[in-house]
């Protein structure tokens, strides 16, 4: 049923279309005119990037994902990763801190009723407001499943108690989805034992920690937050108590595919930086360019980049499609029922392709990164160059949205599955 409605019955097209190529044209020219000439400013000042991210606001280049009935676009994954990467190319902690708000959103977008959208959502649209998710604890982080923070019924509220950490947006957010432990059983399974809530930044007993001083991405802001008996209303209450774990599983199926079209924006930034620099720069009476142990690093980074390019555009248009991202399912087996009996919603996994584009785009960021500084010599090294920047901006695309060796086991586990299946 799926291919006669889909548009991938016509096969792979490599080519945008209008509408696509001027959402990603304008937003080139603001990471052009408006980030990039103010993007060391703010990693210096580590300031939060309000002015920019109200101006990106106020021509559609944040948000333009939010469904049509809270006033949103509701552009496709795939168009929010074009946007995503030119962005990024910009500065990946002003795309981080705008990302963030979007990755916030999403679990609102997976698995929110029509008036927990329009509220929350809406209101984004409404004013140049950012969320933010709420989900790593200092004591787990890759294992979401060890979250201690908890929340207990009463009457018709909810009392929240916990800290969460690394929350990125966590001092400029509106509100926050937050995931809490609710079942008091220490054996009941992770897909069982959470509940998603929204919860309002101004609600009483959440107070935000000092902004972390990171290696890199400084204009994005990150902090722990520590929530002590906060009442948030059942209506704030995600798709049903149980459903948490895997809202939050089936947010990263959709939000990893953008973090990796910002790796990607960082990765061909480094390239075009070595590449121009390499042009310029002589030694031994012709270009760094000319010689091919050079070179041939610029070679291997555009491969990267175009392997990384196409990495995250098939996952985000496999999740446009609704297609379950396995290596050799048949398109044609509906997922979807499957699914459904196990009390998740919104269709289609797209677990696999997202996490080997998000683990691909975020080790080839780190290798264009360094190999980038590498060209640049002694010059790299300094502040005076765009490349140390790019070189402390890329490390965190390996740890942040699960490490590096969180997709690994991810791919793993999808890849014996199938074969199982
Ligand atoms: O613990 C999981 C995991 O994903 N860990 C990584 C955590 C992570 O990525 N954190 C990122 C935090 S956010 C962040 O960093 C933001 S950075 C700032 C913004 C940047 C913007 C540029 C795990 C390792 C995948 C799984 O852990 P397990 O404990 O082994 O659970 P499972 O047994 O696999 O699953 C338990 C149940 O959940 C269901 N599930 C799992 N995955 C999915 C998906 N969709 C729907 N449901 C899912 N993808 C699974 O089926 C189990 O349910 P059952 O009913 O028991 O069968
Ligand atoms: P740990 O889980 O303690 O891992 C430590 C090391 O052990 C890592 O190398 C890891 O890969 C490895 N490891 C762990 N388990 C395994 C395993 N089973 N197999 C192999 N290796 C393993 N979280 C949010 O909820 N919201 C946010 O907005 C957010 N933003 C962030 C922004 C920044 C700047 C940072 C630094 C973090 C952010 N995070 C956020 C948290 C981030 O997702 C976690 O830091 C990340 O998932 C890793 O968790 P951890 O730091 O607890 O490391």
């Amino acid at each position: 049923i799926r291919l006669a409605e889909g548009n991938y019955a016509n096969g792979y097209n490599f080519e945008l279309n209008e509408t696509q190529k001027e959402m990603q044209q304008l937003a080139r020219k603001f990471a052009r005119e408006e980030i990039i000439p103010v993007a060391a400013e703010y990693d210096k000042s580590g300031k939060y990037p309000w002015e920019i991210f109200k101006k990106a606001w106020e021509i559609g280049l944040v948000n333009s994902h939010i469904p049509a009935h809270c006033g949103g676009m509701e552009n496709s994954c795939f168009d929010s990763c074009l946007i995503a990467e030119e962005i990024a190319y910009g500065c990946t902690g002003i795309m981080t801190a705008m990302e963030a708000s979007s990755l916030g959103q999403t679990p609102v977008i997976v698995a929110g009723n029509k008036e927990q959208q329009k509220k929350y959502l809406g209101r984004l649209i409404e004013e140049p407001l950012v969320a933010a998710y709420c989900v790593t604890e200092p004591g787990a982080g890759s294992d979401v499943n060890g979250v201690k923070t908890r929340a207990v019924k009463k009457g018709n509220e909810w009392i929240l108690n916990g800290q969460k950490m690394w929350i990125t947006n966590g001092g400029v957010a509106n509100w926050y989805f937050v995931l809490a432990r609710t079942e008091t059983d220490p054996k009941a399974p992770a897909g069982k034992a959470f509940t998603g809530f929204i919860v309002d930044r101004d609600t009483p007993g959440v107070t935000p920690g000092r902004k972390e001083i990171n290696m890199g991405q400084r204009a994005s802001d990150t902090r722990g937050i520590t929530f002590e008996d906060v009442r948030i209303p059942a209506e704030n209450v995600l798709m049903g108590e149980g459903a948490g774990f895997k809202i939050a599983m089936m947010t990263f199926d959709k939000t990893r595919p953008p973090v990796a079209a910002g790796a990607t924006g960082l990765a061909q930034r480094c390239l075009d930086e070595a590449l121009k620099y390499s042009l310029e720069r002589k030694t031994f009476g012709i270009p760094i360019a000319g010689h091919q142990a050079v070179a041939f690093m610029l070679a291997d980074m555009a491969i990267g980049v175009e392997a990384a390019r196409m990495a995250w555009m098939k996952s985000a248009w496999q999740t446009d499609n609704g297609i379950r991202n396995t290596l050799q399912a048949s398109i044609a087996k509906c997922f979807a029922a499957d699914l459904a009996n196990k009390n998740a919603t919104n269709g289609i996994r797209n677990t696999l392709q997202a996490s080997i584009a998000k683990c691909f785009a975020a080790d080839l960021a780190n290798k264009n990164a360094t190999d980038a500084v590498q060209i640049f010599g002694g010059n790299g090294f300094n502040t005076e160059y765009p490349v140390e920047k790019l070189m402390r901006d890329a490390k965190i695309y390996q740890i942040y949205e699960g490490t590096s060796q969180i997709q690994r086991m991810i791919i793993s586990r999808e890849i014996v599955v199938q074969v199982l299946e």
